[in-house]
């Protein structure tokens, strides 16, 4: 049987920059977060967080087969290609936001790697990235490295609490055409509905008004064709 490799932080993150993927921190798992087991049959010893801030993955992505082959949830596939195959190399799992119902609670494990707070957009909002971040996938692995978790930007960068709380008017609440954005949350139809409608050609075309209108990371707004690809994507899953 061949040993298991231990890749450090390092080269994770490395290998994640060849795709324009970002290492978003990791967390060590606990009894009660009911992962899967890894392929050894072991429990995951840390899982890194992995996913993009601004449009830096667009260009991996809008050049590789997936984007062109016409077949459905292209970026999903094109995150599953990668992270199946770091997986397999170090002996470990990767988890996708998208897997269920249920699902597994990607904004929670977020919040154990990196400065993220709630925001009333429901997205997680960074200090540096704002709205402008998702994930592609979680790689859950047997070992890590002594050392290795300490460098998590958790732990690296001062706490920026209540962003929200402070901002100046909330224009995130304001700038929805529809007012998707309700005390009790967002409401998907209304938005959807918009989109199908000539009214909706802005979002269409230019991205979600009222994720537009956060002053927080505005060096991280999705180019037009990124922006573009997701409001597609979310009109055609809610006609
Ligand atoms: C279902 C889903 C949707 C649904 C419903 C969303 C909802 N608010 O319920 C729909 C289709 C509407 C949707 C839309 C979008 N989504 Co969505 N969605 C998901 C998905 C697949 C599952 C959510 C879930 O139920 N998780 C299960 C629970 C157990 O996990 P959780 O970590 O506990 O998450 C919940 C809590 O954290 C809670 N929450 C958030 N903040 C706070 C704060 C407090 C105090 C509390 C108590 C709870 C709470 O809300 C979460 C959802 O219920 C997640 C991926 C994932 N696996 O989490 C993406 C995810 C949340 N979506 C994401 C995105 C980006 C979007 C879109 C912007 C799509 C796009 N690409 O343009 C839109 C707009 C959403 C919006 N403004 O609300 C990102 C968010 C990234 C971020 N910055 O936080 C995620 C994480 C996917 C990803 N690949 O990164 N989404
Ligand atoms: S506009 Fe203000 S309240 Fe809205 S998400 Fe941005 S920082 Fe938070
Ligand atoms: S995409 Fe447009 S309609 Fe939908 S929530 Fe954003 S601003 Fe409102």
């Amino acid at each position: 049987m061949s040993a298991i490799t231990t890749p450090s932080r390092t080269q994770i993150a490395q290998a994640l920059a060849a795709h324009g993927l970002r290492l978003r921190g990791g967390w060590t798992p606990a009894p009660g977060d009911s992962l899967p087991q890894l392929p050894n049959g072991k429990s995951a010893a840390v899982v890194w967080m992995v996913g993009m801030a601004g449009s830096e993955c667009w260009p991996a992505f809008s050049a590789s087969k997936f984007f062109t082959d016409g077949l459905p949830h292209p970026m999903d596939r094109w995150s599953a290609h990668i992270g199946d195959a770091m997986a397999q190399r170090w002996s470990g799992l990767a988890l996708y936001p998208s897997d269920g119902p249920p699902y597994h609670p990607f904004q929670q494990w977020a919040n154990r790697s990196e400065p993220t707070q709630s925001s009333p957009m429901m997205l997680r909002i960074h200090p540096e990235y704002g709205l402008w971040h998702a994930y592609r996938f979680a790689l859950a692995l047997p070992f890590l490295r002594a050392g290795d978790l300490e460098q998590t930007d958790l732990e690296r960068q001062p706490m920026h609490t209540d962003l929200c709380l402070q901002c100046d008017g909330q224009p995130c609440l304001n700038a929805c055409p529809v007012e998707a954005y309700t005390a009790n949350g967002f409401l998907v139809n209304a938005c959807a509905s918009h989109l199908h409608r000539p009214e909706g050609k802005d979002c269409m075309e230019s991205g979600c008004k009222a994720r537009l209108a956060c002053p927080v990371g505005e060096d991280f707004h999705y180019t037009k064709a990124h922006a573009q690809f997701h409001m597609r994507a979310f009109a055609a899953s809610h006609s």
